[in-house]
């Protein structure tokens, strides 16, 4: 293999204090020959996959990105000469991309694993499919609760009829981006071709987008082929909407498992298109991680340490939009505790040697939600994206602030010209948001003020406490810890939440999310649920198990949030430290599991009557019933034949402590 490598420590992202940065020789050699597409310098085994998928797309030019800052800046200026990206003046390096309104989230529908048995995928329906929906133009799609599957010669017809010609007019870019650090022990690299160059500014910041990455891959290509386009050749009669090319009548999410493939076209946004993302890390990365004995999980990771100095770490799994990040990024009310952000949306854990389970984010940046981040909410946040931030989809001041809902009411009252993501005047009287609820901020992980050290340790962190949640206006105490590591597997099995903006689901049913992967599942979820259940083994240190609920509402669901949210869940987090270490006495039990004891939870200071305490822990026994037979239904109904005995046994048991109660 040729030599493309750079062992010298260059700078990744601009720094704000406007330093002047020189590269060495060596880099710029390196550099040299990737600005001049040198295939030939490139392993071979990537040389083959760039040559197979620019003979079907047949892109004017291919570029071989090699991450450096140079190289991000003339992506940035050529994005903002084509009218993609503005500058915003206000900020540091940051940038805002404004899309077609027609792509703005993720699209589950068109969202789909192929494989050549449907069972490997997803779960047989108890009453079948549902119909396929023409307009989707996706033949023989197989659509579930749990996922969606086409068999690969669909899938094959499918591809035939986007991909030939679809770079015509437009530079494929090529971006090798490595999934946790370079070179580490649970580390998976990927390679994406793309013709967007939102991506690639947007990949870059999202993982370790370099050509570091290429000298770790071998002959065999031990990487996952990533194949992005916005499914707009030129020239085109489509109408381009805010120079935001996409193709949504077209738009398709494939993965190919069996040959670590993802195939992604039409949109340019957030998880459709950051293929390193849901595609890889989550739904191919849960195949892998099954395989090798690991999981990869919708999860933040934190850090804890409790007045007396004693930390631990904490992974969370909610559902998109349901306070990942915001939890990750926590700025705790109670003095004395202090939390560190390892991740905030993915975690790959391995048990190691020693029993301890390690967590990693493979992740290089945050992808966050805009709307409801303030001062007062999320003030880590808004430090983050002070500098080298692209948004997307959210408002701005005519001298280049950015806004959004929630974010200071007073840029409103005190009369700020704003512009709202659809690129019109807004004032406090229009009808529609200033920002679109899923518009989202992408900055690099290392600004976090409050990053953790070990967040980018090879080994991982050891995680003491797995917390699950989601959005349940009713029903749901704000905490409660399962009984046992099989009790808990249930408890993540039965998430259920809101909709939210982040995919494409109108209105505010209350959709099952099992393990908050509903979305991103590679495999069937009767597996994943044994594959769970089958960690628990001898010598193993197993993680205490937790379900949070911060959005009970009062009047059974109808009225406004109980709890205060944000920098007041520390509360809840100190009260799960205590558990994990072994603190009996201050757990109850309960239907749902232990639940806080009177005066347990620690409130000194909160504006919340006792009465609104006990509602948020009150546990009422027909929710209960209700509770056990829908979730009962779910899997009769969608797990079907692929539930585990073991995920039946805990839903009787459930049943029994329900009629007891
Ligand atoms: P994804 O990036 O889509 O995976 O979302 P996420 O899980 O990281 O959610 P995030 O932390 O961005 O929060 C989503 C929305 O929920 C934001 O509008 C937050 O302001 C709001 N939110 C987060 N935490 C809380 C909380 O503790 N209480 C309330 N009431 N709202 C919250
Ligand atoms: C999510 O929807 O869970 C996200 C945003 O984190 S996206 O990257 O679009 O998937
Ligand atoms: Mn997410």
């Amino acid at each position: 293999m040729a030599s493309i490598s750079s062992d010298n420590q260059h700078r990744h992202f601009e720094n704000i204090t406007g330093e002047h940065v020189t590269d060495d020789d060596k880099l710029l050699k390196l550099r040299e020959a990737t600005y001049r597409s040198n295939l030939t310098k490139l392993p071979k085994s990537i040389q083959d996959y760039i040559e197979e998928k620019a003979k079907i797309c047949q892109p004017d030019a291919i570029h071989i990105c090699d991450g450096s800052i140079e190289e991000n800046r003339a992506f940035l200026q050529s994005l903002q000469k084509n009218g993609v990206i503005q500058k915003l003046e206000k900020l540091n390096n940051c940038w805002l991309a404004l899309t077609d309104p027609k792509d703005v989230a993720r699209v589950e529908s068109r969202t789909f694993i192929s494989t050549k048995n449907l069972l490997d995928t997803i779960p047989q329906p108890q009453h079948g499919f549902k119909e396929i929906d023409a307009s989707l133009n996706l033949r023989n799609l197989k659509c579930s609760a749990l996922g969606n599957w086409m068999s690969p010669e669909d899938l094959e017809y499918e591809f035939g009829r986007r991909f030939p010609g679809c770079m015509k007019g437009r530079t494929m870019y090529v971006v090798p981006y490595s999934m946790g650090p370079v070179g580490g022990p649970i580390s998976k690299i990927g390679i994406e071709l793309t013709d967007s160059l939102y991506v690639v500014c947007n990949m870059r910041i999202m993982t370790r987008m370099g050509i570091d990455v290429f000298e770790k891959i071998d002959d065999h290509g031990n990487f996952v082929k990533c194949l992005h386009s916005v499914g707009v050749p030129l020239p085109t009669e489509r109408k381009i909407v805010n120079n935001w090319p996409c193709n949504p009548e077209m738009t398709m999410i494939a993965h190919l498992p069996e040959k670590n493939e993802v195939m992604s076209f039409g949109s340019g946004y957030g998880g459709n298109s950051l293929l390193g993302k849901k595609c890889f890390a989550l739904r191919l990365g849960s195949i892998i991680a099954k395989r090798e004995g690991w999981l990869a999980e919708h999860m933040l990771i934190l850090g804890i340490t409790n007045p007396q100095g004693v930390k631990k770490y904490i992974a969370a799994a909610f559902p998109s939009q349901c306070g990942k990040t915001n939890l990750a990024m926590l700025t705790p009310s109670v003095p004395g505790w202090k939390i560190e952000c390892v991740g905030d949306d993915i975690a790959w854990m391995k048990f190691n040697e020693r029993g301890e389970l390690r967590a990693i984010n493979p992740e290089n940046g945050f992808f966050g939600v805009c709307p409801g981040t303030s001062e007062h909410t999320n003030p880590i946040a808004l430090k983050v994206v002070q500098y080298n931030t692209i948004f997307t989809n959210v408002a701005h001041t005519a001298d280049g602030k950015v806004y959004w809902e929630g974010l200071d009411e007073n840029m409103v009252s005190h009369g700020e010209h704003l512009i709202s993501w659809k690129g019109k005047d807004w004032t406090k009287e229009s009808t529609e948001p200033a920002a679109h609820p899923n518009s989202r901020f992408c900055s690099p992980a290392e600004q976090c003020p409050i990053i953790d050290p070990n967040w980018e340790s090879p080994e991982g962190v050891p995680i003491s406490a797995i917390i699950f949640g989601g959005r349940r206006p009713a029903g749901v105490p704000l905490i409660y810890e399962a009984f046992n590591w099989e009790h808990g597997v249930f408890v993540g099995a039965s998430i259920r939440s809101e909709a939210t903006a982040a995919a494409e689901h109108k209105g505010k049913a209350i959709m099952h999310d099992p393990f908050a992967m509903r979305p991103f599942f590679g495999y069937n979820f009767g597996d994943y649920c044994k594959h769970w259940l089958s960690l628990n083994k001898d010598g193993r240190k197993m993680p205490r198990i937790y379900n949070v609920n911060w959005f009970r509402k009062s009047n059974n669901g109808q009225g406004s949030f109980l709890w205060p949210g944000f920098g007041e869940n520390i509360r809840v987090l100190e009260w799960i430290f205590k558990r994990v270490d072994g603190n009996e006495s201050i757990g109850q039990q309960t239907p749902f599991g232990y639940v806080p004891t009177a005066d347990s939870l620690d409130i000194n200071g909160l504006d919340l009557t006792q009465d609104q305490m006990k509602e948020l822990l009150s546990i009422d026994k027909q929710f209960l019933k209700e509770e056990v037979i829908e979730i009962r239904k779910y899997f009769d109904e969608y797990v079907n034949d692929s539930t585990p005995a073991e995920i039946y046994k805990q839903i009787d048991l459930f049943n029994e402590r329900v009629d007891k109660f």
